[in-house]
């Protein structure tokens, strides 16, 4: 039989296993909720309600035990891409936490509230490590987002990667504040310090107290995105509460996108500490990292993770083995999904000859140390470390009656790295920029919204009528 995902809620253990705010589960407290749901849920797939709460993790906790694919849905989304994620992935049900108010567009689904007493199911066998874990929708340049299917091996590859890359043991406890619909809160942030039988106290919303707090307060780890390293940064150096927190903690890990060079500096100045960054993918899980025993360079996303393949590739094709020659990340391991649902074509696009393309640029130093430079999409927006399409929010905007083109860009932005501008040419008389991110926000969204709206006259175009974006910042 293959070793269970979760060895410490198998064997059961007092130990303080979530928290989130005044809510607190043991390991074998969990056993029994997530166990007794385990045993209830249905064949096929189902959705979760992905709050940042105690009842998601239960909930997706059970879906594992059962072996049943779990789609995490953001509690935020918009009715468009709910249409969109309901109609491929068709779930069974949903789970969300009682008194959860659920979307019109979720009516039609059979609705289970998440418990947090009763169960004592026995815990079942572990089921094939290929069979799909977790369905993690991801934003491409165009069209709706694509579900990535991920396996049980490819999550418990990843989190051993990263026990190995940062010394990762029980005795963690890890502090965050990330989302629970994308890996990096869920998988990263959950379900590792479960598979480690460590902690993981979970903020709810970010603040620097907050973090502050919880350091101070015994946690060893903190996962976040560059922004939210951005906004201790800005507060580190006047607050003496959150420096001596900081400089408590085991490991900061920051990733999703790059943190720079700058925030780097602001914080090991203030506090000492050097912050890990790590680099991964929805579909990847985690590639790269700074490791814990290994030098900390700022800037790099540091060396591949133990089992997975890195390479460089140019233009034509050729793989790269210089230090200064920018080309794609493909990478190949255990770590990887199995496919995009329902998208064979996708899928197949994906892949050069076995290696997945990432999409993103970068080079690699002599000592293997990876630099991420750039993406070869400029239609794929990172805003706030989410991965953000200028295609499906253009599709969007060109629901809007007032709207007549409209094309989408990332600019710089301190705070959130990218920030979403919407080019409009309207129909007649032009909508409040506020109206076109609510439209945004409620079809999408709101992490979808254009942050700045710019009106024109025309889009400039070239003579196959593409839109030139380059241009368009000028
Ligand atoms: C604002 N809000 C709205 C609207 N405007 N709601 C409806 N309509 C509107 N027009 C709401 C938002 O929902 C939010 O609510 C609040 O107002 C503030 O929104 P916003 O300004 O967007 O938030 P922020 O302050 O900019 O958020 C910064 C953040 C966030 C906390 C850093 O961007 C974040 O959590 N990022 C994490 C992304 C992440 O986990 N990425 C990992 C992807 P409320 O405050 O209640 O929410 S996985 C990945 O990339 C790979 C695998 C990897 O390597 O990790
Ligand atoms: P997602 O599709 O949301 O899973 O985002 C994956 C993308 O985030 C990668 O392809 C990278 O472009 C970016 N990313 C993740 N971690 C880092 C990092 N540490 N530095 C730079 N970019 C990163």
């Amino acid at each position: 039989m293959p070793d269970p995902l979760f060895p410490t809620l198998v064997a059961g253990a007092a130990k303080e296993a979530l928290r989130f705010g005044d809510h607190a589960l043991s390991y074998d407290h969990l056993a029994a909720v997530a166990g007794g749901l385990a045993a209830e849920l249905p064949a096929g797939r189902v959705a979760v309600w992905a709050t940042p709460t105690v009842h998601t993790s239960v909930a997706v906790v059970a879906a594992l035990l059962a072996g049943v694919p779990a789609v995490p849905l953001n509690p935020k989304i918009g009715e468009r891409e709910l249409a969109h994620i309901l109609a491929d992935s068709e779930p069974a049900l949903v789970l969300a936490e009682p008194g959860a108010e659920l979307p019109a567009g979720l009516a039609a689904l059979p609705r289970r509230d998440i418990p947090l007493t009763g169960g004592e199911a026995p815990i079942p066998a572990e089921p094939d490590p290929e069979s799909p874990a977790l369905i993690v929708y991801t934003s491409g340049t165009t069209g709706p987002p694509k579900g990535v299917v991920l396996p049980r091996r490819a999550l418990a590859t990843t989190l051993d990667a990263l026990e190995d890359a940062w010394a990762w043991t029980a005795a963690d406890v890890l502090v965050h504040a990330l989302p629970l619909f994308h890996v990096h809160g869920l998988i990263l942030g959950i379900l590792g310090p479960l598979r480690r039988g460590g902690s993981v106290r979970h903020l709810g919303r970010f603040s620097t107290e907050g973090v502050a707090r919880e350091l101070s307060a015994g946690a060893t780890m903190l996962f976040g995105v560059p922004t939210m390293y951005h906004r201790i940064a800005g507060e580190v150096d006047s607050d003496t509460v959150l420096a001596d927190a900081l400089k408590r903690a085991r490991l900061l890990v920051s990733g999703s996108a790059a943190l720079p060079v700058h925030d780097h500096q602001r914080i090991t100045a203030a506090t000492g500490q050097q912050v890990v960054e790590r680099y991964g993918m929805t579909e990847t899980l985690m590639n790269t990292s700074v490791r814990a025993d290994g030098e900390r360079k700022a800037g790099t996303v540091g060396v591949p993770l133990p089992g997975v393949e890195l390479r460089l590739v140019g233009d034509a094709g050729e793989v790269i083995d210089d230090a200064e020659t920018v080309g794609e990340i493909q990478v190949r391991g255990p770590n990887l999904f199995t496919g995009y649902l329902n998208r064979p074509d996708a899928t197949a696009a994906a892949f050069d000859d076995g290696w997945f393309r990432t999409g993103d640029m970068a080079t690699r130093d002599t000592d293997g140390y990876v630099k991420i430079v750039g993406r070869k999409a400029t239609d794929l927006i990172k805003s706030g470390g989410y991965k953000i399409g200028a295609g499906e929010i253009e599709n969007a905007l060109l629901e809007h009656p007032r709207v007549a083109e409209a094309a989408v860009t990332g600019e710089p932005d301190d705070d959130l790295g990218e920030r979403i501008v919407a080019w409009i040419v309207p129909s007649g008389e032009p909508p409040a920029a506020e109206e076109l991110a609510d439209h945004v926000a409620k079809l999408l969204a709101p992490h979808k919204r254009p942050r700045v709206v710019r009106f024109l006259d025309a889009l400039p175009r070239n003579d196959m009528g593409k839109v030139m974006k380059r241009a368009l910042g000028a």
